[in-house]
């Protein structure tokens, strides 16, 4: 039996939701803890969206309710002494998909950590993470992707690098839900990939905090 939260988002209680979520976090939940409940929740409506239960309408509204419970989570996910930048991250959605709202959370906690986010939005071409990056003299490139049709694309993002001599100057990392990690590191050349927000946060503050390449 799921918890409220995650059956509010199941049942696309889209004009609820905003409400529940402040009651969990007045009662003490960890915010990470709520952004767990509302993922699970997703991932069970894209299951049914999947097995023909649920139409795209109903796709959409989750996205609607996922959006309204953002609204209150995302401000403290990303809560933060804006001290010095512990580095630069360019990240966007790759070109061909438009999911958005784990771009939004990795980029939250990231801001969160100290990191500069340099945020590209969504159906990003492969060529301008490459431009940007070097524009911003970023330290890691991000690439959101949740459709298996677009994952791919981060090798052209690793290519393109290659092709102007400057693979060096950047880590890369894939993220999305249904991103495997051992098939993207071997398909696709990125340095990381993950399903989940926290470990990304994980991973970048190692590769930024000390670590050489
Ligand atoms: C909400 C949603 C939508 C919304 C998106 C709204 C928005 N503004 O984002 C809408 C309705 C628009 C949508 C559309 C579509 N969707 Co959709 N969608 C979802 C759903 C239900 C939830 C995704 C989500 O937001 N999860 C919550 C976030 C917080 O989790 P997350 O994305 O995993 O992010 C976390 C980590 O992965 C990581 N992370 C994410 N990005 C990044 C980036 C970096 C750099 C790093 C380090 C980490 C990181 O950190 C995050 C925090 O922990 C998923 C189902 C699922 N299993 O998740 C389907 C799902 C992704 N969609 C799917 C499909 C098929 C579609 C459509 C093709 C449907 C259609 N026929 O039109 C379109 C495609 C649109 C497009 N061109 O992009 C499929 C994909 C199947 C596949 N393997 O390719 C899924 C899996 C549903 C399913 N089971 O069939 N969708």
């Amino acid at each position: 039996m799921g918890s409220e939260l995650m059956n509010a988002v199941i049942d696309i209680r889209y004009d609820e939701i905003a409400g529940l979520v402040l009651s969990a976090l007045k009662a003490g939940s960890d915010p990470l803890d709520v952004l767990g409940e509302l993922r699970e929740g997703l991932r069970v409506v894209g299951e049914r969206y999947q097995e023909g239960e649920y139409f795209l309408s109903q796709l959409f509204l989750a996205a609607e309710t996922m959006k309204n419970a953002l609204e209150v989570l995302q401000p403290l996910l990303a809560a933060t002494d804006q001290g010095e930048s512990k580095g630069t991250i360019v990240i966007g959605s790759i070109e061909g998909d438009i999911h958005d709202f784990g771009k939004a959370i990795v980029s939250s906690l990231l801001t969160a950590e100290g990191f500069h986010i340099v945020d590209l939005g969504v159906d990003v071409p492969s060529v301008r993470f490459v431009e940007e990056a070097e524009k911003a003299n970023a330290d890691v490139i991000g690439i959101s992707a949740l459709l298996s049709t677009t994952q791919p694309q981060s090798r052209d993002v690793v290519q393109g690098l290659e092709r102007r001599g400057i693979r060096d100057r950047f880590r890369v990392i894939l993220g999305g839900t249904g991103v495997v990690p051992e098939y993207a590191l071997a398909q696709y050349g990125v340095d990381a990939a993950v399903n989940d927000g926290v470990e990304a946060v994980k991973i970048i503050s190692g590769w930024l905090e000390g670590e050489q390449r």
